[in-house]
């Protein structure tokens, strides 16, 4: 038993059981890196392997439970999560360093993403018909896909692990769960939760490895039917690459590269509201998070006066302090990672207001938010993912060069626009070629009832969330049926 000022020890749970790991790592609060969170016991590959076994024996049982079981726990599980939003909140801004409410605000769309999900347990998936051949029935049922693989990113620690598993469970599979490395103890809580909401042992299984480890079993296990990933491009396309010829089914979330276009009809504040809570809400590191500010010439200059006093009045800090807007980036190699880009951005011919280390009388990463000025579509912060609090602005000559600009994107997640001009509103929801366009809103922020997904190399294989989801986690089975007498 440790002592109760010792950092408390989170390990991996198969079938039920919690299991050690190989070696310890230390889950550190980015706002405070004397501050260790809990240390995490670090599962090696045979753990993993035992923890697809656990999922493999729970199928058969699970997959034959009646809707309002997995309804019924997945709504405890719900009311659980959102009884203890405060605290979990609190953990959460801990150990990714999202300000508080912020942080909250996520564990409460976790808490309503599995109640969402228990209400889909019961909805009706399937159909019933006649065939076009006469007196000959069809039936279209979904069915579970079996063992799915779960593996989430580090900065919606506690969101993201809901929307795949709620309807992972949901539809009837069972789970193995394989949260970021610097999130371990959203995802134990999760876990634990729903363990003591009444599921079965082995249908969710926490694996907590590192992802070079613990990766390829859960990619690459033939007891695996299912893969669901977020997280970077390069990691989401080794995982298609591994898997191509394997049969299993694939749905990645990867990056984005989200524009927001202001035009001249714009209204300035909301234009700068919807910029800064895009932009640099969560610290910039969403995959939605606004990226590149089209600007047109009418406005341009107007803008980026009330951005960068906007900016100024940006308080940075802990992200448990009270009245702190933007918590610390995540980890040092994402600091290192948002100061190349910005010295790139300098070496490319752009003017940077703001992007300064911010003291603070706790160590921890803290990055002013960053605006680069006078950038072109094709300098390179313009073309890939910073995932930090850093936008940069392209002039546009008219509404129509922003809207092509807009869609030079090669990651089109979200795209957003500003503007009180109605036409032009409806011109850009038509013809921008994003998955999911905001019209006076942040590109970021979105629902959990709906479609979430992107376009190009965003997003591979069925939509998430809302009425999506049935796609990639069940199969679909088409059955005629003759009467059998002459
Ligand atoms: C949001 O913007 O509300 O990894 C969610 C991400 C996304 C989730 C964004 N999959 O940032």
């Amino acid at each position: 038993m440790s002592a109760p000022s010792e950092p408390r020890v989170l390990r991996s749970i198969l079938g039920g059981q919690q299991v050690d790991g190989v070696g310890t790592r230390p889950n550190v609060n980015p706002s405070d890196l004397d501050d260790v969170v809990c240390v995490a016991s670090v599962a090696d590959a045979r753990v993993a392997e035992d923890a697809v076994e656990a999922a493999a024996e729970a199928f058969p049982a699970w997959s034959h439970t009646t809707p309002w079981q997995r309804a019924e726990i997945l709504d405890r599980a719900g009311s659980e999560v959102l009884a203890r939003a405060d605290e979990l909140g609190d953990l959460l801004a801990r150990e990714e360093g999202k300000t508080y409410p912020e942080a909250r605000g996520e564990v409460v769309r976790a808490g309503q993403i599995l109640k969402y999900f228990s209400g889909v347990a019961l909805q009706p998936h399937g159909l019933a018909l006649d065939s076009v051949r006469p007196g000959i029935e069809v039936t279209v049922t979904r069915e579970p896909v079996g063992v799915v693989s779960v593996i989430t990113p580090w900065n919606f620690p506690i969101a993201i692990p809901a929307w795949k598993i709620a309807p992972a469970l949901a539809f009837g599979n069972t789970v193995v769960f394989k949260p970021a490395d610097l999130v371990p103890a959203s995802a134990w809580e999760l876990v634990d939760i729903l363990g003591r909401a009444g599921l079965p042992d082995g249908v969710l299984n926490l694996v907590l490895g590192r992802g070079s480890e613990v990766g390829p079993v859960l990619t690459g296990s033939r007891r695996v039917d299912a893969i669901t990933f977020t997280g970077s491009v390069s990691t989401g396309r080794g995982i298609l690459a591994s898997t191509a010829g394997t049969g299993v089914k694939v749905q990645l979330e990867l990056g984005g590269k989200n524009p927001l276009v202001v035009t001249g009809h714009a209204d300035l504040d909301v234009a700068v509201e919807c910029a800064v809570q895009g932009g640099f809400g969560s610290t910039g590191q969403r995959c939605t998070a606004s990226s590149i500010l089209v600007v047109t010439d009418d406005i341009h200059d107007a803008f980026v006066d009330a951005m960068t006093a906007r900016m100024d009045a940006w308080t940075v800090g802990d992200a448990r302090t009270s009245g702190t807007d933007m918590g610390p980036v995540v980890d040092e190699s994402q600091l290192a990672q948002d100061r190349h880009y910005l010295d790139l951005a300098r070496s490319e011919g752009a003017y940077v207001i703001g992007g300064v280390e911010v003291p603070s009388a706790t160590s921890g990463h803290f990055l002013a938010p960053a605006l680069a000025v006078g950038t072109a579509i094709d300098h390179t912060i313009n073309q890939e993912e910073v995932f930090g609090p850093v936008m940069s602005v392209v002039r546009a000559a008219d509404y129509h060069e922003a809207l092509a600009l807009a869609n030079t994107s090669t990651m089109n997640l979200s795209a957003g626009i500003v503007t009180t001009d109605l036409a032009e509103a409806a011109h850009f929801r038509r013809n921008s070629k994003a998955g999911m366009v905001m019209v006076n809103l942040p590109t970021a922020g979105v629902d959990f009832h709906v479609p979430f997904g992107g376009r190009g190399e965003s997003s591979h294989g069925p939509r998430e969330q809302g009425p999506a989801a049935v796609e990639f986690f069940t199969v679909s089975k088409t059955s005629y049926t003759a009467p059998g007498i002459p």
